[in-house]
């Protein structure tokens, strides 16, 4: 295989990161869709006939796997823009665990996708990717699921000439003809996020936003902060200030849902420092993204923490939409 890596052409949005334009996502392509929707991605090769007896044979890729590939130092190089596939299994060869490498050639965002259960796989796939950049540094995302399935996404900002490796593997550690998968880059045309306030961990000249006292960015109604939860990066605590009579407060994450590995947890702080209430996650607890609300009647300044257990990099990023409406109205 080539080494030459192709990336998709896109006009350059370096020195937006994490700003810019609105949200705009489209999903690539089934490679093997036959149009029938009936989950069948084979028919361009050819069915078994109705022999269920048989393993199905891998799905149609431009980059079936080239074992062993079980290692940072054995990824197997693909490019962006097509289809990986493989298969885990524990022969030896194999290890039960596969992975790929390519090169991205223009800044942006990195879409990666590895399907398992949309597929028919028997996997549950974890998928992890090392960035190697000579820009942003080395960092490590890692990522369990995305809206709606339990197959891993992951949208990461990245660089031009950032090598990217990722592995792909079963969580509960499953080999076997069945766990097949497949994993697709994509360079994205947006920016997640539309930021009105980008989080500043040293502002004001503290050592860092991690408690109530370093406090150092004051959210207000319709901003939507940006923000990093990285390497030793214990939360990021911002201030909100209330004004007299009843204030409706909805703060509202958006992370997991468009391909963050941030897990976020959001706490409210009164204004002595005590916690008055904690969201882990949306309306399901397979949404990782929380949102809390609170109607406050006690004017002064009250702090908002980000946190995303475990933090392990600068890839973890995080937006928070802030909604702060004060009535006079305090009658509950
Ligand atoms: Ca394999
Ligand atoms: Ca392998
Ligand atoms: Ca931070
Ligand atoms: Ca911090």
């Amino acid at each position: 295989m080539p080494t030459a890596l192709l990336l998709l052409i896109w006009s350059s949005i370096e020195g937006c990161y994490l700003s810019c334009n609105s949200i705009q996502i489209s999903l690539p392509g089934n490679p093997g869709d036959d149009g029938n929707d009936d989950g069948n991605t084979n028919t361009e090769t050819g069915d078994s006939g109705g022999d269920t007896g048989t393993p199905p044979p891998p799905p149609p890729c431009t980059f079936p796997e080239v074992e062993p590939n079980n290692t940072l130092g054995e990824a197997f190089e693909i490019t962006a823009e097509a289809w990986a596939c493989g298969t885990l299994l524990s022969d030896g060869e194999d290890m039960g665990v596969d992975f790929v490498t390519f090169t991205v050639a223009e800044d942006g965002w990195l879409s990666l996708w590895g399907r398992g259960e949309d597929v028919g796989s028997f996997s549950d796939l974890s998928m992890s990717a090392w960035v190697y950049s000579e820009v942003g540094g080395d960092d490590l995302a890692i990522a369990y699921s995305s809206p709606g399935s339990s197959d891993p996404r992951l949208t990461i900002p990245v660089h031009a000439g950032d090598v990217i490796k990722a592995s792909i593997r079963d969580q509960n550690g499953g080999t076997g003809e069945q766990y097949i998968w497949e994993l697709l880059g994509t360079m994205e045309k947006y920016d997640p996020l539309d930021c009105t306030l980008e989080e500043d961990e040293t502002a004001g000249g503290v050592t860092n936003n991690d408690v109530v006292a370093r406090a150092n960015q004051t959210l207000a109604n319709g901003d939507t902060l940006c923000g990093v939860t990285g390497t030793s990066d214990n939360g990021d605590v911002y201030r909100i200030e209330i004004p007299e009579g009843r204030t409706d407060v909805v703060l509202e994450v958006i992370a997991w849902q468009l391909g963050s590995p941030a897990d976020i947890t959001i706490t409210l702080y009164d204004p002595t420092g005590e916690t008055v209430s904690s969201e882990a996650y949306g309306e399901l607890s397979t949404d990782l993204d929380p949102t809390l609300e609170r109607t406050i009647l006690e004017p002064g300044v009250w702090f908002v923490e980000i946190e995303s257990p475990p933090a392990v990099g600068d890839l973890y990023w995080y937006g928070l939409k802030v909604t702060a409406e004060t009535s006079t109205d305090t009658g509950i």
